[in-house]
């Protein structure tokens, strides 16, 4: 029976400069310069090591369009292991590095296919001197890719054992991705491909698993709060007849993640202390073996709310936490820590008294949001254009709201 073993990664952003850190940290600069380039490194060996026919990269090779040739001329040399090691790889371009920013004088080495853009492409893979699975794929061009490339796949042409379709394209719900080369998943699956390799929505997600399986592996590395989690590449291996196995292997350098910690109760500063650990526990889905860079938010009720709000003292909590944090590994470095927490006050009780705090509480809570917040805008004058740059929706207009009582509240129990 015949089998196809291959690994498919996408949006590998090699070179990323990790702008999204609020702290500064050499040691942790150097790590992360380097991290999209050892997680692309991760799957190389991956390949080698499970031997597999073939990588797919599904676009976003490189971050940005006017990348450095010393960024290109590493992904070569890793292409190159590849190649020595009988390993073909085929890719298409994305939106972050369309064809046209690609350097032209830079020479691709064999077993290497990249797709060009003004058509679908078609390279076949042998083994054994009989073809076993035709690849097809198209490229993005620019940045802005206008143009259906769902529709431009036809269907497998030949009768070759396996056939897969690679593009950098958006599903229906594109999430925060920019919306290029839209498709509907119904109109991938009668096209006759046995597997989709996409790229394009960083968050892994496996939309059909079979007949054809459609697949997202996600970035290889998160590079901003806004992607956390465990990321890498999907090892595929099909036979025909079978459902294909697809088996997520993790190869991100570092994960980001954000973690709330309910101070409600807490009054002791000691247990600040253990901050890191506590933030540890609560991170979803934690394996010993991880690096971590965390936002940690502080929320509750906690008779340490003024303190906590007092200007310079959660960074320096921040900086002793972390000292010589991103020197081992695994290691934790904390990069930002962030006070929601609201003072140790009784709501209830205040409420129920007669005074000025009172009525105070009372009439925010009176307040209707929506109504509100628009007499405020027309208070302010501000034209339209700017007012819509703040839009809210509802739940943001009651949670702002909420946020000024407790200003208020805060205010007035400072001044008691
Ligand atoms: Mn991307």
């Amino acid at each position: 029976m015949e089998k196809l073993r291959f690994i498919h990664a996408a949006d590998l952003h090699l070179d990323t400069p990790f702008r999204a850190l609020s702290s500064v940290d050499e040691e942790l600069a150097r790590r992360l310069k380097e991290a999209t380039f050892n997680s692309f490194r991760r799957i190389v060996d991956l390949c080698i090591e499970k031997e597999v026919d073939f990588l797919l990269i599904a676009g976003d090779t490189f971050d940005r369009e006017d990348q450095s040739l010393a960024a290109q001329l590493r992904f070569v040399r890793e292409l190159e292991r590849l190649s020595a090691a009988g390993i073909h790889t085929y890719l298409v371009c994305g939106n972050h590095d369309p064809l046209v920013s690609w350097v032209e004088e830079m020479q691709l080495p064999d077993r290497v296919v990249r797709f060009g853009s003004s058509k679908v492409g078609k390279a076949v893979y042998e083994k054994a001197g009989r073809p076993l699975a035709a690849i097809y794929g198209i490229s993005y061009r620019t940045a802005r890719e206008d143009r259906d490339l769902a529709g431009k796949f036809r269907g497998p042409d030949g009768d070759t054992p396996f056939s897969i379709a690679m593009m950098h394209a958006t599903p229906d719900d594109p999430g925060p991705h920019e919306p290029y080369a839209r498709f509907r998943l119904k109109e991938l699956i009668h096209k006759g491909y046995d597997y989709w390799a996409l790229g394009h929505i960083h968050k892994r997600n496996t939309l059909r698993d079979h007949a054809p399986a459609v697949v997202y592996p996600g970035n290889p590395q998160g590079r901003d709060f806004g992607e956390t989690g465990r990321r890498g590449c999907v090892l595929v291996e099909m036979e025909k007849g079978r459902k294909p196995g697809i088996e997520f292997i993790p190869t991100q350098e570092v994960r980001f993640e954000e973690v709330r910690i309910d101070m409600s109760g807490v009054d002791g500063f000691n247990e600040l202390t253990h901050l890191d650990r506590m933030a540890l526990e609560r991170i979803s889905d934690p394996h010993p073996e991880d690096s971590y860079i965390l936002r940690i938010v502080l929320e509750g009720r906690t008779p340490l709310h003024k303190r906590l709000a007092r200007s310079g003292e959660l960074e320096e909590l921040r900086k002793a936490l972390n000292e010589e944090a991103a020197a081992g590994t695994p290691f934790l470095f904390i990069d930002s820590i962030l006070s929601e927490t609201r003072p140790d006050i009784d709501l209830e009780e205040l409420r129920e008294g007669n005074d000025f705090t009172a009525a105070l509480i009372k009439k925010v809570e009176s307040l209707e949001p929506e109504a509100f917040l628009q007499e405020v805008e027309e208070a302010s004058g501000l034209p339209p254009a700017v007012l819509r740059r703040v839009h809210l929706d509802s739940a943001g207009k009651r949670d702002l709201l909420e946020k000024v009582k407790w200003m208020l509240l805060d205010q007035i129990i400072k001044e008691e």
